[in-house]
Formats: structure tokens, sequence, C-alpha cells
């Protein structure tokens, strides 16, 4: 893949691992936990921490809870997922400049935090629930307005040209007032600018919004072709279940740009929705502090990898990955012999999920797809009722919402 253009935006210094980088991508085995990349694009921050994207504005995540009608209800829901693609896809690069290449979690390990503003508490408990393959779990309440959010996700990745990251996996959004299930199908993305050094995600395909209310909203992602087309567009329609060729069905259509703004628009094409990413307030997640925190909880956990990483220093990255790495070895060799599995800690493999599997119809060749996510996640209330400190404050504030 060499290219005039190869590693252009990399600094001189870094620029033959670069090189090798991209070149070491031929053989690539579609693994992204096993792709080793050159220092100074690794990140202090493991995949664990990403799903907190899913609610750094509560705001827009409680609002369709507070909407009698269940059309706009389902509109205001798609507005939030919408909202939150730009700090899923695109915060990283805006604050460090390009894509870098996260922490692979470890099995069993969490990351916990909550945002407090006007809407109350909204609380965050994500834990890796499997490390072959990888699957990261996590669960987002608010009890204030009984909006509570779980999933889980992996990525399937290959390599043409570019990295391609299929993700498997899915969000559930319960909405208490309104007896209300909404799922969501995760999109398709792949890296741009790799070859010239700095890479970004841009989105492809479709994904979807199934409400148990009877609608569903189906977003189309595209991004900046050779010869037209705009970086991380948005298109969507939402229409009644079964509908979704119906041009006529249409109730609301959204346009715009996932990273900057989008508009949402009635089906007699008036502005119902606007949406400026770059202005919309953000609530900062609050997280406790290292010392306090369990040793399973991601930051304090990779806090010397992390240390190392910004100091540049490879040898003693390398040698703390390897402590953690070999504490986990030793633990599934201890779990072997006794024939116990890891304990999960806020999560229990399940059988059936009745409920998404009844909204899986609606989504065009969609399955909860169980085989490649180690088996079915869902939220355990009774383990996490029952957490012992540091997570006792956690355990509180479930027995007072969740029923
Ligand atoms: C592909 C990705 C890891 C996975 C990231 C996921 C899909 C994780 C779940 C979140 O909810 C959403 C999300 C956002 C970004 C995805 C990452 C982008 C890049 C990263 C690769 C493993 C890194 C590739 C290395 C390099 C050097 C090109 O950055």
């Amino acid at each position: 893949m060499p290219s005039e253009q190869e590693g252009a935006a990399v600094p001189a210094a870094n620029k033959g691992g670069w090189s090798s980088f991209l070149k070491s991508m031929a053989s690539f085995n579609g693994d992204l936990s096993s792709m080793t990349a050159p220092a100074f694009i690794l990140s202090t921050t493991s995949l664990t921490e990403f799903s907190a994207y899913w609610a750094e504005m509560p705001h827009l995540l409680v609002a369709p809870a507070n909407e009698p009608d269940p059309q706009k209800r389902s509109m205001l829901v798609l507005k939030w997922f919408l909202s939150t693609l730009k700090q899923q896809y695109a915060s990283r690069n805006e604050k460090l400049g390009s894509e870098k290449k996260p922490l692979n979690p470890f099995l069993g390990e969490l990351f916990l935090g909550k945002w407090e503003d006007a809407t109350g508490e909204t609380q965050l408990v994500s834990e890796q629930v499997s490390h072959h393959p990888p699957v990261t779990a996590y669960s987002i309440w608010n009890n204030k307005h009984g909006v509570r959010l779980q999933g889980y996700n992996a990525q399937k990745a290959s390599f043409s040209r570019t990295i391609n990251v299929r993700q498997v996996g899915h969000a559930h959004l319960r909405i208490d007032k309104y007896d209300e299930d909404y799922l969501f199908t995760l999109p398709a993305l792949h890296i741009e600018g790799l070859i010239i050094g700095t890479p970004y995600v841009e989105l492809n395909k479709s994904s979807y919004i199934v409400g148990s209310n009877g609608f569903t909203s189906r977003i189309d992602y595209s991004g900046k072709g050779w010869v037209s087309g705009s970086k991380n567009s948005l298109s969507a329609i939402m229409y009644p279940h079964g509908l979704e060729k119906d041009k006529h069905a249409v109730i609301y259509t959204a346009e715009g740009s996932w990273t900057d703004n989008f508009t949402i628009k009635d089906s007699k094409k008036n502005i119902v929705q606007t949406y400026q990413a770059k202005k919309e307030p953000k609530t900062p997640l609050k997280v406790a502090p290292i010392e306090e925190q369990d040793p399973l909880e991601s930051r304090r956990a990779w806090k010397k990898v992390a240390d190392a990483i910004i100091k540049g220093d490879m040898i003693a990255t390398g040698n703390e990955k390897s402590v953690i790495e070999e504490r986990q070895r030793a633990l599934r060799k201890t779990e072997a012999a006794s024939k116990k599995e890891w304990e999960r800690r806020f999560f229990t493999k399940v059988d059936k999920l009745p409920i998404l599997e009844k909204l899986f119809k609606e989504v065009p060749g969609g399955s909860l797809e169980a085989d490649q996510t180690g088996g079915l996640w869902q939220f355990d209330q009774e383990k996490a009722r029952d957490a012992k400190p540091p997570f006792s404050k956690l355990s509180e504030e479930l027995k007072n919402g969740w029923n």
C-alpha cells in the first residue's frame, strides 16, 4: 500500500514506525485487540470508558420520558441517539488530533461514574464481560426520569484499503413511565486518514432504532466520496413498523452531519428540531479518585501503563502491560483448574432477551448474534444491589429506583 502521502502527518521521528504499522496491516487477522500500533498512536483510555459516550448529555437522554405523544417520543429518542454519535466516534480525534488505539480491557475490568445536573443523577456501570471475543457491557440509568439504557458491543474488523469495523451488539433503552422499549443497532465504521497518519472514524451503512410503540427509525451514514458527499453525513427516516419502503408513511426525517448540525422535519417538511453539536452543553462525568477505586476499575488498573504511555516510555509500557496480562493468564488457569468461570460483577449471561428478539424482527437481517458476543448479557440488578464497597452507594441507588 505504499503511497507518496504515506505518513505525511506523522512527525519525522515516527515515520518509520507508521510505515511498518501500515505494512503489518496487510496481514491483519481481524482481531483489533491483537493489533500492535506504534507508541505515539497509543491511547491511555480503555474501551470500557467508551460506554460513557452514551450519556454525556443527560438532558437529551431523559427528554423522551417527558413527552406524552408516542410519535414525538420516538422522534426525541432518534434525536438523542444522533446526538451521541459525535461523542462516540469523533470526540477523541477532536481532543487528541487523531483516533488513537484504545487499551484492550481485561476480563472483569470496570468503569463507573455518574453525571449530576438538573436532570438528577445519571449512573454508569461498564464492565468487560468477555475477553475472547472482547465484549463490553454497560448500564446507564436515571431514576428521577425512569430511563434505563443497557447494552453490549464487540467489533469484527477486516482490512481492505483501510480498517473496516462491523459492530456486533446493541443498546436497549427503557422508559418506565410508558412501559416502552427501544432497540438500537450499531453503525458500521471505517478509519479514514490512515495512510497519511491522521486516523479518524467515518460511519457507513445503516443502523436502526425500533420502538415497542410501533415506530422504527433507519439512519443512513455516508462520508466524503471521491466526487461528491460530505464528511460525517447522516440521513434518517422514521416510519410505522413494516413501512420502511413506503415513502408516504414517513413521519419524520433527519438530515445533516453527526459532528456538526442536523435538523429533524415532520412529514410537511416543517423543522421540528435542530441540533448543533458544537453548542449543546455536556455534563462532565464524575469518577471516583483513583485511590478510592476498586483494583478492577479501569483507571486504577491501567494507571502504570497510562503513565508510561504519557512518558513515551515504551519499555515500561510493555512491562506494565505484561504485568496485567500475566495476572489475567494466572486467573484463567486457576479458574480452569477449579472449573469455575470468572464471576461478572454486574452482568449475567442469559439464554434469551425476549423483548429485543421481538424488536429485532423490524431490522432487516438483524438478530442478537449471541455466538459473536460470547452469549447474551444482561445487567443484573441483584448483583448490583448486593454490591460491596466501593460500590455500596450504587446499591443504594438501585434500591431506590429499579423495580
Ligand atoms: C475501532 C476502534 C475500537 C472500537 C471503537 C468503538 C466501536 C467501541 C464502542 C464505542 O461505543 C464506539 C466506538 C468508537 C470508536 C471505535 C474505535 C476507533 C478506532 C479503534 C481501533 C481499534 C483503533 C485502530 C488503530 C488506529 C491507529 C487506526 O487508531
